[in-house]
């Protein structure tokens, strides 16, 4: 069956012939959504509502908060792809059941969590909160290469891969709580994954210290992009909140809500003034290189507190706990936004060496404040000098300029406000296409609004959020767009899509499943041929097979009652989108396995009697009939 369909070469959207083949021509590149079908005046920066087979001007890469996945839209139709299971559990791929997904989410994890882990009979976390999504960069803007997320509820950093779209590298970061904000580096490339531990607690948490605040201190971290591992980290006052960096490799930026280090709200927000700590990234790598460090679980970590006044930090003072950290396409501002301060905060970087190098004060770099409206969480950006921020208690956006906002401070009388903008109802983050990159093109920006209320249909007690999209490149800004999404996406990259280029088929030495390589290796198994065989091993039997649509190789095998049974399964059909399944019925097992792709999964076959695996991954006409049996002996009592 399969053969033949190779032999054809055809692939499934190939089969839909002309219509699809022609939409993906008027699809792609930067005009080619300038005209709609019915042939409208082409005003906008492109379409929402797309034909059916057209394809969308962007990839939209969106968090899913505590979901725990990361999530493929199609930008601007805001049509989901697909949800790319990270810090959760996958009911479909069987993320998290996999000896391959089990790997990733176990092998990064600190021997002490895997000792916490087992105590409570499991071998990783089962949640995640993912708030920000974002692509690796070389010279300023995405490169392709991998997709970085934070795991705030479980200190954890992680990777996906873009070949393929999925998760190859979390690791939990040592010595941190709770990792919030989280950006690669921009120049001169990815390079440093940065992550800001927001909650602070004392640097040894072995219960020596506990109810004294004033020995808590929290981590910045320095990830190594391409080898996934902790590549340094500074010792901070204050938490920290949500980071960003420069576009020259020089310095990376984290807000910090609680220079206070107050440990409930009235302490937490009792000063005029946070801050946002600079980190002097040359300076800690020479430290670093230099041997002037402590070594922490594996880490080196150097004293950038505002009491040790290092050179490896400095501390702005920012009007009151700012939140969102957002660097313009200009290469040279960077946006703090102030909650629960009207204001946002410009840090021109290009005065930010001489904080270092002499005594200027620290706000010297500080070269505009806009008066924005109440509740300024993030801003983005349309790489044309203007700047959208979200208002979060005044449930709008504001467009402002940054050239007008930096004479206003200067003193002159120019207002920097362009207009406000409704969205529903109270929004977190917005984003622009390509806006956190110097290919910003101002075209389109979205409102990640955290309550919808009466948008939609009514789901009951719990309700979806909302997120509006709006056209940027119409001269008055509105809504174009509602969209409800489920818990919770915080933040959201939207990329142009001839960067993205993900692979249809496997290749069949993929590193994911490595390991079963080798075991079949070492069991005389080739997993590159259509293949069926038992191997047993004491009570352990491995059970190899594969499948080539509409069948798995073996239809039956038997087991004792007891064993730990471990099924690898290689998908022999290379056609894009025929992906199968194998679903072992009863025994809560299941995974997804794309073409040319080999999974696995152990269990104990504690349950005698026949058993029913099938293929779970709709794949042909005869899709039903892919099923096998599985017959579990009784053990002799
Ligand atoms: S944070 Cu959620 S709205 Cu985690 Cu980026 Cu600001
Ligand atoms: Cu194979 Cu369904």
């Amino acid at each position: 069956m399969s053969k033949s369909f190779k032999e054809l070469a055809l692939t499934r959207r190939g089969m839909l012939g002309a219509t699809a083949t022609g939409a993906v021509l008027a699809g792609t590149g930067i005009g080619g959504a300038l005209l709609n079908s019915s042939g409208t005046a082409a005003r906008a920066a492109g379409k929402i509502n797309l034909e059916p087979g057209e394809l969308d001007e962007y990839y939209g890469f969106w968090s899913s908060g505590q979901t725990g996945e990361l999530r493929i839209l199609g930008f601007p139709s805001m049509r989901e792809l697909m949800r790319v299971p990270v810090f959760n559990r996958c009911s479909a791929t069987g993320w998290g059941q996999t000896n391959e997904s089990l790997k990733v989410l176990t092998e990064g994890l600190l021997p002490e969590t895997k000792a916490f882990l087992a105590a409570n009979g499991k071998t990783t976390y089962d949640n995640g909160d993912l708030h920000h999504p974002h692509m690796s960069f070389t010279d300023g803007t995405y490169d392709g290469r991998y997709l970085f997320m934070n795991d705030k509820a479980n200190t954890r950093v992680a990777r996906v891969r873009c070949d393929v779209m999925k998760c190859d590298k979390i690791i939990e970061i040592p010595n941190a709580h709770d990792i919030h904000g989280m950006r690669p580096q921009k120049y001169p490339r990815t390079g440093y994954v940065f992550a800001n531990g927001e909650h602070e607690a004392p640097l040894v948490n072995d219960g020596t210290i506990l109810d004294k605040p004033e020995e808590y201190v929290n981590i910045f971290t320095a990830i190594d992009g391409d080898e996934m591992k902790v590549a340094w980290q500074v010792i901070v006052s204050g938490n920290l909140d949500n980071t960003d960096c420069d576009y020259q490799g020089k310095y990376a930026f984290s807000t910090s809500y609680n220079s206070e280090m107050g440990m409930n709200l009235a302490e937490m927000t009792a000063n005029e003034m946070d801050h946002c700590v600079v980190f002097n990234i040359k300076a800690i790598e020479e430290a670093v290189a230099a041997g002037n460090f402590q070594e922490l679980n594996g880490v080196p970590v150097v004293d950038g507190r505002k009491s040790a006044n290092s050179q490896f930090t400095r501390y702005i003072p920012i009007p009151n706990s700012p939140h969102g950290c957002n660097t313009a396409p200009d290469g040279k501002h960077v946006m703090i936004n102030g909650k629960l301060s009207p204001t946002v905060s410009v840090i021109d970087v290009t005065k930010v060496d001489a904080l270092f190098d002499s005594d200027a004060d620290p706000r010297s770099c500080i070269v505009a404040e806009p008066q924005l409206g109440l509740g300024p969480l993030h801003t983005a950006f349309d790489g044309q000098g203007n700047a959208f921020t979200t208002l979060f208690l005044d449930s709008q956006i504001v467009k402002w300029n940054i050239d007008k906002a930096l004479r206003a401070y200067a003193g002159e009388d120019v207002d920097p406000i362009e207009q406000k903008v409704d969205v529903h109802y109270q929004p977190g983050h917005n984003s622009t296409s390509m806006g956190e990159t110097k290919e910003a093109d101002g075209k389109w920006l979205i409102s990640m609004n955290k309550f919808s209320k009466d948008r939609f249909l009514n789901t009951g007690p719990l309700k979806p959020e909302n997120e509006q999209i709006i056209d940027l490149s119409e001269s008055e800004l509105r809504v174009v767009h509602d969209g409800p999404t489920f818990a919770e996406p915080h933040d959201s990259i939207i990329v142009r899509a001839d960067i993205v280029n993900p692979v249809d088929i496997w290749d069949r030495n993929d590193p994911m499943w490595e390991d079963a390589r080798k075991q079949a290796e070492a069991d005389g198994v080739d997993l590159d041929w259509g293949h069926e065989e038992i191997i047993r091993d004491g009570n352990k039997v491995r059970v190899y097979m594969s499948s080539v649509a509409p069948e798995f190789s073996m239809e039956k095998f038997t087991v004792q009652q007891g064993d730990e049974v471990t099924i690898y399964v290689t998908n022999m059909d290379d056609i894009d989108d025929v992906t199968h399944g194998f679903c072992m019925a009863n025994f809560g097992v299941a995974m997804e396995v794309a073409p040319q792709a080999t999974a696995s999964v152990t269990f104990i076959a504690a349950r005698p009697g026949v058993h029913w695996y099938y293929c779970q991954w709709f794949c042909h006409a005869l899709h039903m009939e892919m099923r096998g049996r599985m017959l579990v002996e009784p053990r002799a009592s």
